[in-house]
């Protein structure tokens, strides 16, 4: 048998760079994490060979009776892990599972409504430059300038006006409780269906640390790779009624031949957060979320919304004078690697930005706690205060390499 290093020594190498690289970075990318082992093995499997259109018992191709006890086993376990009715684990990514939902609540030029983009929202909830944007006529709404938080009164205005068919609830660098239970009550006041996309949260909400939305929720949808920490993939759930709109909007209507590899490893990320070992994980990220704001908010550094209640802390760098690129590039410099992100009400533009996301699933998974969690709120405010100072960055670099060396990554490292 060939190895890949025989066969392709170029991709190889890559991939031994990539390895490096993350052994020895701290990565605070907020829907960033590192799948185990177990589920890295079922996606690199040869499961990737089988076609399997169709559903379950219901495929246009022969030889399907292992991939569906595998795609049986990861429904089963997504609907108890979320107490959901009805569960899709056939979409690709979050953007195939949100289009495959508006396929099925919409109609093409319908009104609906979503979180802005540039106050935390989603660009696939209708931002203009994705297939959602074009093909709905969607409906902004943002955060409250006082607080930064949903303004559920602009929220409720808004779809008195607009009457949406829809109403998308989820967001992704919006650091605080979402209240699904308001949005439905919005929703049912103007007759809309309401669509929670949980990705950032979803593993929060498995174990009870975030509401859940599915008791709320027409339908939700998630992806798998972030505070769930499984492959890189997605899925829809939602009530039983709307099970076979949703299962033929997902198949044929958005995707052909479902991953059966990335099927069998969201079978596995399931069974891990059903584990009791899951919520302890849960529990750690949102203490190190909690260390990390209160250090940078000690350091003098403004938060969006005065804090957090999740996996993520949206900080505003005006007052230290750099953009978030630059934050992000200095960071990059030393190996904190992080992404730039509009803070809401920005008046840089999405490319420089005002502010930095950080997040703490990945290093959560690696083992990193509260001593920890301080001396990294330390490095970041040492780091971007300094741009362009060799040897402040030189030094932060030794830091960094101290405890990526003492924090082996599951997945790669055991
Ligand atoms: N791009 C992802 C994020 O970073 O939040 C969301 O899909």
């Amino acid at each position: 048998m060939s190895s890949l290093r025989q066969i392709d020594p170029e991709i190889s190498r890559i991939i031994e760079l990539e390895r490096k690289r993350q052994q020895e970075t701290i990565n605070l990318i907020a829907s960033e994490n590192y799948a185990s082992r177990a589920v890295l093995e079922a996606n690199g499997s040869f499961l990737t060979d089988k076609y399997a259109e169709g559903y379950p018992h219901h495929r246009y191709y022969g030889g399907c009776e292992n991939v569906d006890e595998i795609e049986t086993l990861a429904i089963e376990r997504a609907k108890k892990l979320f107490c959901a009715e009805h569960a899709n684990v056939q979409p690709h990514a979050g953007a195939q599972a949100n289009m495959a939902s508006y396929f099925a609540l919409l109609e093409y030029g319908d009104t609906a409504m979503g979180m802005s983009l540039a106050h935390g929202g989603h660009m696939t909830h209708g931002d203009k430059i994705t297939l959602s944007g074009k093909s709905y006529r969607f409906i902004s709404y943002g955060v409250s300038k006082e607080t930064e938080r949903i303004d559920y009164q602009e929220v409720e205005k808004l779809a008195l006006e607009y009457k949406p068919k829809l109403i998308v609830a989820g967001a992704s660098a919006y650091p605080r409780i979402i209240d699904f239970e308001r949005f439905r009550q919005i929703a049912d006041m103007v007759g809309a269906k309401l669509l929670v996309d949980m990705a950032h949260i979803a593993g929060l909400v498995a174990v009870g640390l975030h509401p859940t939305p599915v008791p709320y929720s027409d339908v939700v949808t998630s992806t798998t790779h972030k505070t769930l920490r499984g492959p890189r993939s997605a899925f829809v759930l939602c009530r039983k009624e709307l099970a076979q709109i949703i299962d033929s909007a997902v198949f044929p209507e958005m995707q052909g031949g479902p991953f059966v590899h990335a099927i069998a490893a969201k079978a596995v990320a399931f069974h891990e957060a059903l584990q009791p070992s899951f919520f302890e994980y849960q529990r750690k990220t949102l203490d190190n979320a909690q260390v990390l704001a209160s250090e940078l908010q000690r350091m003098g550094l403004r938060l969006v919304s005065g804090g957090t209640d999740n996996h993520l802390v949206l900080v505003d760098i005006t007052a230290i004078g750099v953009t978030g690129k630059d934050a992000q590039e200095a960071l990059g410099r030393v190996g904190i690697v992080i992404n730039r992100n509009a803070i809401p009400f920005d008046t840089r533009s999405r490319w420089l930005a005002s502010g930095i996301r950080l997040g703490t699933p990945a290093i959560t998974s690696r083992g990193f706690g509260e001593a920890e969690m301080k001396h990294i709120a330390e490095l970041i405010v040492r780091v971007i205060s300094h741009i362009g100072d060799n040897a402040i960055e030189s030094q932060a670099k030794e830091e960094v390499s101290h405890w990526c060396r003492r924090f082996p990554i599951p997945g790669i490292d055991d």
